[in-house]
């Protein structure tokens, strides 16, 4: 049933106490080709008012408290969008709940994931990558935070670690980057290649090891971890990629055994979209993490 707002029949809560906080980060300035992923919050918020408030298994996400802050309006230079991306990020950490970031281009992660491991300090944190690219350039195109550096930036920060880096759904590499995890073995590349040959169980295995005693997690989901027959409404789309199915499959059972507690959800360029394959997908995928964390919630 069409609604007039967001999230269609999904409860409001009140900032502060909701049990999903929603951030838009329309910046894409950060892109190596094609650009267009500013636009995807406001796009995946209306095509939103249409979708009804159930999982694709039937789970009633209308019990959850949502509280959607809006779009974090690029109003300054970089560098000055990127701290007040930080702040607002980590105001949002101290207030509890679950947060969820649409981007944007993947830069978007690096303010995030850096007030995500201040905030957790000293504690060590982890972060899980769905991308099909690795993101482990130090600088591309000359810029410390281009879309291609923000697992780079991650693993600065002193409570991350390459061992609790899982990067997966990969099937793109810099020479700088193959370097960098042969360096760093600790590092888990799961490709996408490696992924669909072995069992869903078996990937969901390997996440929870590199994982194991970790309280705070980070998922990063770039949408080109998709297949570009599934997503074709992206930047850098690749060839070769992960089904919807499977990313249902893997952001659900991620979020359910895991705790994860913030989210980025990536790339999605609607200007490049057809028919809005790339934003339903995405908001396909939103919805069956709401799922998750509805029944977490129960
Ligand atoms: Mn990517």
């Amino acid at each position: 049933m069409a609604t007039e707002k967001p999230w269609s029949e999904i409860g409001a809560g009140p900032p502060g106490s909701a049990d999903i906080n929603i951030l838009g980060v329309p910046f894409d300035g950060a892109v190596s080709n094609a650009a267009g992923a500013a636009e995807a919050p406001v796009r995946l918020r209306e095509l939103s008012k249409i979708l009804p408030p159930f999982s694709e298994a039937g789970v009633d996400l209308r019990p959850l408290r949502i509280h959607d802050y809006g779009d974090l309006t690029v109003t300054s230079e970089w560098e000055g969008y990127f701290d007040s991306v930080k702040e607002k990020a980590a105001g949002l950490f101290r207030s509890g709940g679950f947060n969820l970031f649409l981007g944007g281009d993947h830069s978007i992660n690096i303010p995030l994931s850096a007030a995500f491991a201040e905030h957790h300090y000293p504690a060590p944190v982890g972060m899980i990558h769905l991308d099909s690219h690795c993101d482990l350039m130090d600088v591309y195109d000359g810029l410390k935070w281009s879309h291609a550096c923000p697992q780079r930036r991650f693993l600065e920060q002193p409570n991350a670690e390459p061992k609790r880096l899982f990067l997966l759904g990969i099937r793109s590499y810099e020479a700088e980057e193959l370097d960098f995890i042969n360096r760093h073995p600790s590092l888990t590349v799961v490709g996408a290649g490696q992924f669909l040959q072995q069992t869903p169980g078996q990937t969901l295995q390997m996440i929870c090891e590199a994982m194991s005693g970790l309280e705070s997690l980070y998922l990063s989901l770039d949408i080109d971890v998709l297949d570009p027959a599934y997503a074709p409404g992206t930047g850098t789309p690749e060839g070769g990629g992960l089904s919807t199915r499977q990313v249902f499959e893997l952001v659900r059972n991620i979020v359910e055994r895991l705790p994860v507690k913030a989210m980025d959800l990536v790339e999605v360029a609607p200007p490049l979209d057809h028919s809005d394959i790339t934003s339903w997908a995405a908001l396909k995928i939103i919805y069956e993490l709401f799922a998750a964390l509805a029944l977490k919630k129960q």
